[in-house]
């Protein structure tokens, strides 16, 4: 048989997901010599992860809580499939210490971390008081919800304004309020609990004190279950527009073998204090001279796993299958990691010209780009349709060069070569993002798209005239790119050949901006 070492125990997995997510777990598998089972909703009939299973079971109606969230229901279809493990992907019940447990219950492979280690990081302050026990660096904050905003409001004015009110249950930035006086406070806390209630039905918040632009800074580690945990190094994660990550690279411009060496040492910390087992993901602020701060744990693989795995040479997936089904791990190598370094784009279905709303629908042509340097983990293909009831993420695009500005070039060209119509997408976004001489600088801190493509905000802070109008030309740019009336040129057979959007005056796009000398 031509594929690498199988774990023991695992020979069928149903993957609880959908998507990108969803083939990149049956990738994992088949190399590992492991039967997929992918599950499905009827929107996703069609979807490339049902075509490239092994095996597809039907869960019902669209909506997220009658398919992919149905526990009972995807339990059965395990049952029913006889797979021996469950992978949930990222998002869905990838982090629900309930399903864990479940799955368990019923005698399958949890491919992921144990309940109470979920349950322990899910719950901010429990994390805080577990990082602060095990000596890693905290924001300094609350050691507990706020009861009393009076008393809380008397210890946050020790740590100094700016302050962040945050959802215990919380990540991901809901329910977080910014406080920059003292009259604010109380309001603060009220309208950070409505929303942690409504988006966690647990209204608990508590305070940190607020670090202005910030690095997003996260450290990959893996664990296995006799107590052996290594970090695969860094990826930063700055560039993100209202929460959600957009870019993301390793290793970080702002990380020195020093730093790098440090951070993991928290990471794996942190991994120990709560007994972690499997692929997991410490988030870490980086301020502006350096110190790092513990943010939260994520217990799961991540969207921007290709990153590291690019710069490690480490199959995340198959490390997980490998932890998950066999009773001791051989953790790999990295003694030639970091090696180069590698970007990764997010591609949604959205629309950066009209706020970036959702673009469901029909993808008539799509062309991946290809290459040395160039990997595309998508969970489309042409023809697919893009339902409106789930994350409108069609694809991420990975590329990497020896050092950060040839994978930047890497990534101008793929981008360049990424052809998707029949749905607004934000690979233009991307392109205008990366020629921004702030991101070839490296300056890529989290208020990066807020604070030079405003065009792009609702809510824009800031009031330099300077921004104003880098933002006026960003708007300006795109329109002429997009909106530029579309040359039909003849193929020469009598037959039209359409280039939708694809030629402006004549001239192929791109080719006159890159390098861009701004
Ligand atoms: C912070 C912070 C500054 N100081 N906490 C946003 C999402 C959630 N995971 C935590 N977040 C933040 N927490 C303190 N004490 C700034 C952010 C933050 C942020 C963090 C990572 C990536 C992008 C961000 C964008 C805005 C705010």
């Amino acid at each position: 048989m031509m594929t690498a070492k199988r774990p023991a125990k695992i020979h069928r997995v149903l993957i609880a997901n959908r998507g990108e997510i969803a083939v990149r777990v049956i990738r994992g598998c088949r190399r590992l010599g492991i039967e997929s089972v992918a599950v499905y909703s009827d929107a996703d009939r069609a979807a490339l992860h049902v075509r490239m299973a092994d095996w597809a079971y039907g869960l019902g109606a669209p909506p997220p809580e009658e398919s992919y969230l149905n526990i009972p229901k995807i339990l059965e279809a395990a049952r029913a499939a006889k797979a021996d493990a469950i992978h949930p992907g990222y998002g869905f019940l990838a982090e629900n210490a309930r399903f864990a447990e479940r799955v368990a219950e019923a005698g399958l492979i949890w491919i992921g971390p144990p309940p109470h280690a979920i349950s322990t990081m899910g719950d901010k302050i429990a994390a805080r008081t577990l990082m602060i026990k095990a000596g890693a660096p905290v924001v300094p904050g609350s050691d507990g919800p706020i009861t009393d905003a009076k008393s809380a409001l008397a210890q946050a004015e020790k740590a100094g304004f700016p302050i962040v009110i945050k959802a215990v249950a919380g990540g991901g930035g809901k329910g977080m309020r910014v406080v920059r006086e003292a009259a604010d406070w109380q309001p603060s806390i009220d309208a950070a609990r409505r929303e942690a209630k409504g988006a966690f039905a647990d209204d608990r918040v508590y305070w940190e004190k607020y670090l202005e632009k910030p690095r997003h800074v996260e450290i990959q580690i893996l664990a296995d279950r006799n107590g052996r945990a290594i970090s695969l190094n860094e990826r930063e994660c700055s560039i993100q527009r209202r929460h959600q990550k957009v870019i993301e690279e390793s290793p970080s411009v702002a990380v020195n073998p020093d730093l790098r060496a440090r951070m993991g040492k928290a990471a794996i910390a942190a991994a120990e204090s709560c007994g972690y087992v499997g692929a997991g993901t410490v988030e870490f602020l980086l301020d502006t001279d350096g110190k790092f701060y513990f943010l939260e744990m994520n217990t799961r693989l991540q969207v921007e796993h290709p990153v590291t795995e690019w710069v490690t040479g480490v199959d995340l997936v198959a490390e997980q299958l490998r932890i998950a089904g066999d009773d001791e791990w051989n953790p790999p190598s990295l003694s030639h990691a970091p090696f180069g370094h590698a970007i990764q784009f997010r591609i949604y279905a959205e629309d950066p010209q009209n706020n970036f709303l959702p673009s469901p629908g029909t993808i008539s042509t799509y062309s991946e780009p290809q290459g040395p340097g160039v990997r595309v983990d998508s969970g489309v293909y042409q023809g697919s349709e893009i339902p409106i009831f789930y994350d409108p993420m069609v694809a991420k695009l990975i590329v990497w060069g020896r050092d950060r500005s040839e994978a930047v070039a890497a990534g101008n060209a793929a981008l360049e070569e990424f052809h998707i119509d029949g749905i607004a997408t934000t690979i233009d976004f991307h392109r205008q993002i990366i020629h921004h001489p702030e991101f070839i600088a490296g300056n890529t801190t989290t208020d990066f798209i807020a604070r030079h493509f405003k065009s792009t905000e609702v809510h824009a802070d800031g009031d330099e005239p300077l921004q104003q109008a880098v933002a006026v030309a960003a708007a300006l740019y795109t329109r002429r790119r997009v909106g530029q009336a579309t040359r039909v040129p003849s193929d020469g057979n009598g037959q039209t050949t359409r280039y939708s959007g694809w030629l402006v005056d004549g001239r192929r796009r791109g080719t006159d901006r890159w390098p861009v000398r701004f």
